[in-house]
């Protein structure tokens, strides 16, 4: 426990992460979607898994819903099922990537009336916003063409920005807007909003409410992440994370998985830059599970980034910055690595007992039966999948 001091303690008493409905659905590749029973089947059944993630790690207190995937007859309703399970719902993501008529484009598209339809949803979710009590609007676009000539770019930057503005107007006191960014698919040659710049300058064009949301499985490989989180919160425009792993491209695998040290170098700016805890982040995950377990998967992402902070909040920053005024590369980089490779594990197994909790979530939960019992309960009905 010596290793983690009480400042250290009180930073990752505080920490939240945010889960992502569409990670208890079912979800897949192309080629197959296994089922898993138990698998939720309703937006109710997704918050009640949500919130065992929660009760045994105490790290992720809030659901973000994707609509309308997530759509339900009383959005009141939902919030108040979500809050008898001890967890609230958080972010409400849009959807206008399923619908034929956005073959072309939805918020970019040439057609008025096709844009009007996708403002309009944007609409319909600050509706929910206002009934589940959540702050942020997530948008991704799927936008983008596939073939050089195909599309008039500036043309479609221009109309994105009108169209954003009339959602942005919209939004009620207190709401912001996310834009996130994506390298490329479902388009091929071109994206409408590919890198953070973009993202900025359509945000920055809006106004103090607009931020960027930075999907760390959005980039070219080779992207150095971290300096992105550096500016966007120098910026004061990182409004969340869709946190995910990826070896290849948009793999979504459990976050921390594929690259822990880029995890930890994304955390330390983080860190330095005052945005552990500091409430304009929203640290989500974007996660789908398509061999594994949904609830566990979720466990061991919100495991790795509470391990990896506890990491990162141990970098010596002083002599870090000795060492960076001194010209010294080597001590820069021992300090630096020193933290990451030390294993607070243990530390964190011990704290979550001093606070009531497992030690080992993943072991507890394993054996509440829990999975057991959701596989008898949700026989009937229509298991969710990435979608409804
Ligand atoms: C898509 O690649 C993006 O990561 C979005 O955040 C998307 O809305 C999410 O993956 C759920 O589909
Ligand atoms: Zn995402
Ligand atoms: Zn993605």
């Amino acid at each position: 426990m010596t290793m983690l001091s009480p400042d250290i303690l009180a930073e990752l008493g505080r920490q939240a992460i945010e889960l992502p409905s569409w990670a208890f659905g079912n979800s897949g590749t192309r080629f197959k979607v296994f089922s898993t029973p138990g698998t939720p089947r309703d937006p109710y059944e997704k918050i009640a898994d949500a919130a065992q993630v929660h009760t045994y790690t105490a790290l992720a207190p809030t659901v973000a819903l994707h609509i309308p995937w997530d759509g339900v007859d009383s959005y009141g309703d939902l919030r108040k099922h979500a809050e008898d399970l001890g967890v609230t719902l958080g972010t409400i993501n849009s959807n206008t990537f399923q619908d034929d008529d956005y073959r072309f484009g939805a918020l970019t598209h040439e057609d008025p009336r096709i844009r009007r339809k996708a403002i309009d949803h944007h609409f319909a979710c600050i509706d929910v916003m206002h009934a589940t009590g959540s702050r942020d609007l997530k948008i991704w676009l799927a936008e983008g063409s596939n073939y050089p000539g195909q599309a008039d770019l500036r043309g479609r930057q221009d109309r994105l920005h009108e169209s954003l503005k009339t959602i942005y107007d919209r939004l009620g006191d207190g709401q912001r807007l996310v834009l996130e960014y994506k390298l490329f698919e479902p388009a091929f040659y071109h994206t409408d909003v590919p890198d953070w710049g973009t993202s900025y300058a359509q945000v920055a064009a809006l106004g103090d409410r607009a931020m960027v949301c930075l999907d760390t499985g959005h980039h070219a490989p080779g992207t150095n992440i971290e300096f992105i989180v550096m500016q966007l919160l120098r910026l004061g425009k990182l409004g969340s994370f869709d946190f995910n792993s990826r070896f290849y491209a948009d793999d979504d695998l459990i976050v921390g998985a594929a690259d822990p040290f880029q995890l930890f170098r994304i955390l330390f700016e983080v860190i330095r830059g005052g945005g552990l805890n500091h409430p304009d982040v929203v640290f989500m995950l974007d996660q789908c599970h398509n061999v594994e377990a949904k609830i566990p998967g979720q466990l061991r992402s919100v495991l790795n980034v509470q391990e990896m902070t506890a990491r990162a909040l141990l970098v010596d920053r002083e002599a870090l910055a000795a060492a960076q005024r001194g010209g010294d590369v080597l001590e820069a980089n021992r300090v630096f690595m020193d933290a990451f490779h030390t294993d607070v594990r243990p530390a964190l197994a011990e704290w979550r007992e001093s606070r009531g909790l497992a030690a080992d979530p993943m072991r507890a939960f394993a054996e509440s039966g829990y999975l057991a019992r959701t596989a008898e309960e949700r026989i009937g009905g229509t298991q969710a999948g990435w979608g409804a």
